[in-house]
């Protein structure tokens, strides 16, 4: 089991951790420099995506639940490059960058936010229910931990197919508290389902702290009583993300076995674009929002002092991820509503009529 890197319990503070050294680009050195700004321009294609997801949210333009990836970009980023395409990808509601980097449209991804009729899920979904079959992508789900079985389904099916494709299932940190999460954990290792479980720590499930609701704060150690081996590793940094999960997802591939691995990273702002964040203290959030902790900012700096990305590339980057992000924001705003006729389409198995003076426990049909 191992630990590569090592948050203090489940405070906000993460001393003592191994990541890789900031100061060494030798990794950086032997890296593909246009993966490496293939990297960047993606997780500040989320960044900006998140912002301007936020943005609209308070012009009313999208509603209901919305939860945002910033501060997570490393981790989506270097998750989603330890897949193959044909892999399949279970999420929370924390799930917008997920879906456009598992290869979905951010126009479509944004036309949904906007409850649009060309969203992923024409509109119904919303920001916790992104799902398109065609990439994968199986959702977006709002119940905490109703991700968790479905994913270990989907791996028994893919197993009794005999395919070699790998399940990926992520979820925070608090859900490792739910009773299906241990269920699940149990059965997978039990029938040896290629599932990797990904928990983001980012220290709180909603204002509640890892220590307060965790009896083993060491996250990735949960997965022992099942057998499970377990690895942690620096959210903010992309390439150490990218590797663990290539080694998780590659195992899961080769040994037709479950694996968990743990990514803690900062919460950068509230749990939902709602949230101020009142439980938090000043400290806490000048941390979470500090440059150091900041994995786009940690990224782009270290490629700029390895020579890889200049102060010039970086803002032709900039421009063409605000150019693209505002692109998807103009799709969104002029794809049409849903109509209302449609309502009831894909809800029930038998047709169900659209009355909208129906009151709960009316029957459904006439006489
Ligand atoms: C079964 C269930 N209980 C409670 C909630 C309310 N709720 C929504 S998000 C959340 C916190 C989950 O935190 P975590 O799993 O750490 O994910 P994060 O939001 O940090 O990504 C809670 C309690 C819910 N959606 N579902």
């Amino acid at each position: 089991m191992a630990d590569t890197a090592k948050p203090k319990g489940g405070s906000a503070k993460a001393s003592g951790s191994k990541r890789r050294s900031r100061k060494d680009t030798s990794g950086i050195a032997n890296e593909n420099p246009d993966v490496l700004l293939d990297y960047y321009r993606r997780m500040l294609f989320i960044r900006r995506f998140e912002e301007r997801t936020s943005q609209a949210y308070t012009q009313a333009r999208i509603g209901g639940y919305c939860h945002l990836n910033l501060g997570e970009e490393a981790t989506v980023v270097g998750l989603m490059s330890a897949l193959r395409q044909t892999d399949y990808l279970y999420t929370n509601y924390r799930d917008h960058g997920y879906a456009i980097e598992k290869g979905m449209d951010p126009k479509r991804v944004m036309a949904e936010l906007y409850g649009r009729q060309d969203g992923v899920a024409r509109g119904w979904g919303g920001s916790m229910h992104m799902y398109d079959t065609e990439t994968r992508m199986l959702g977006g789900y709002g119940i905490v931990g109703g991700q968790v079985p479905l994913a270990a389904g989907a791996a028994l099916a893919v197993s009794y197919r005999e395919s070699d494709d790998v399940v990926m299932c992520q979820m925070g940190d608090g859900t490792t508290n739910i009773g299906a999460w241990h269920e699940t954990l149990n059965i997978a290792k039990l029938w040896n389902l290629p599932v990797v479980f990904v928990v983001i720590n980012n220290f709180t499930g909603m204002g509640t702290t890892v220590d307060m609701s965790s009896a083993e704060p060491e996250l990735y150690k949960r997965g022992s009583a099942f057998r499970i081996e377990g690895e942690r590793v620096d959210g903010r940094d992309v390439l150490a993300v990218r590797d663990a999960a290539t080694r998780l997802v590659e195992r899961a591939r080769e040994e037709q076995t479950p694996f968990l691995l743990e990514a803690w990273s900062y919460r950068m702002k509230g749990h939902s674009v709602v949230d101020p964040a009142k439980y938090r203290t000043q400290e806490q959030k000048d941390e979470a929002r500090a440059k150091e902790n900041d994995p786009v900012a940690i990224f782009g700096d270290e490629l700029t002092k390895a020579g890889v990305l200049s102060e010039e590339g970086r803002e032709e980057i900039a421009a063409s991820v605000k150019e693209r992000v505002a692109e998807a924001a103009d799709f969104a705003e002029n794809s049409p509503h849903p109509d209302v006729s449609t309502l009831f389409d894909y809800t029930y198995a038998t047709p169900v009529p659209n009355e909208s003076r129906r009151m709960p426990a009316d029957p459904v049909f006439a006489d």
